[in-house]
């Protein structure tokens, strides 16, 4: 099942078909952002365009509030929802830019989401790792010096693992974090400190 998550239609038939094919569900994961690669780039007050910040907002803000609105009308009791975000929502990071306003609206939305849904037995919460080599740090220049600043300076003085941030969502989703609601957990080695 996939879906465009600025298409209202192709949302409303990919949550048909999960409802169909699961009747209910425990969990949610979003981890989905989006940038124009030109804004990622330079100075922020300079490259962030109107169109650039919409679809920034649109794709990585919208989609989670609105994901977990459908999610949690199929969740059970007890659901859970993580999504993902980035020490740039709290302080400057260079090159990051309209990225930083998205994770802080993201990090704004994990509160409200939390007031809204918690009545119904469902936790909202965010992970902000530390950097990885991914995909979607690809292409991004300075990557490489970013790594090794958290190497240098990070309380634990390394990068995280993949595997060490799905063990935080683990326990995120799973009831072993069934009092934690509206949180930003650092999954950074401590860096943010
Ligand atoms: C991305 C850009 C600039 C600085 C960055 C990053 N730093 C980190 C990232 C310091 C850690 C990676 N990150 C946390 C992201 O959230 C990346 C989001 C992203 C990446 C791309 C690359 C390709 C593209 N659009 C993108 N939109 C968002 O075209």
């Amino acid at each position: 099942i996939s879906a465009d998550v600025t298409n209202d239609a192709e949302m409303d038939t990919a949550f048909a078909q999960l409802k169909e094919k699961y009747g209910t569900i425990d969990f949610l994961v979003h981890a989905i952002a989006f940038a124009g690669k030109e804004e990622l780039q330079g100075s922020f007050v300079a490259n962030t365009t109107r169109e650039g910040f919409r679809r920034a907002m649109d794709i990585s803000v919208f989609s989670f509030v609105d994901a977990s609105r459908r999610a949690s009308e199929i969740m059970n009791p007890g659901g859970s929802i993580v999504s993902m975000t980035y020490l740039g929502a709290e302080r400057v990071v260079p090159s990051y830019n309209v990225m930083c306003v998205a994770k802080a609206a993201r990090e704004a939305s994990v509160r409200y989401l939390a007031a809204d849904l918690g009545p119904q037995g469902i936790r909202i919460n965010a992970i902000s790792a530390g950097p990885i080599k991914t995909l979607a740090a690809s292409g991004i220049s300075g990557f490489s010096s970013i790594l090794q600043t958290y190497r240098d300076r990070a309380p634990l003085r390394r990068t995280v693992e993949t595997a060490e941030v799905a063990d935080a969502a683990a326990f995120l989703l799973s009831p072993a974090g069934r009092a934690v609601t509206g949180e930003v957990l650092l999954v950074d080695g401590g860096y943010h400190v």
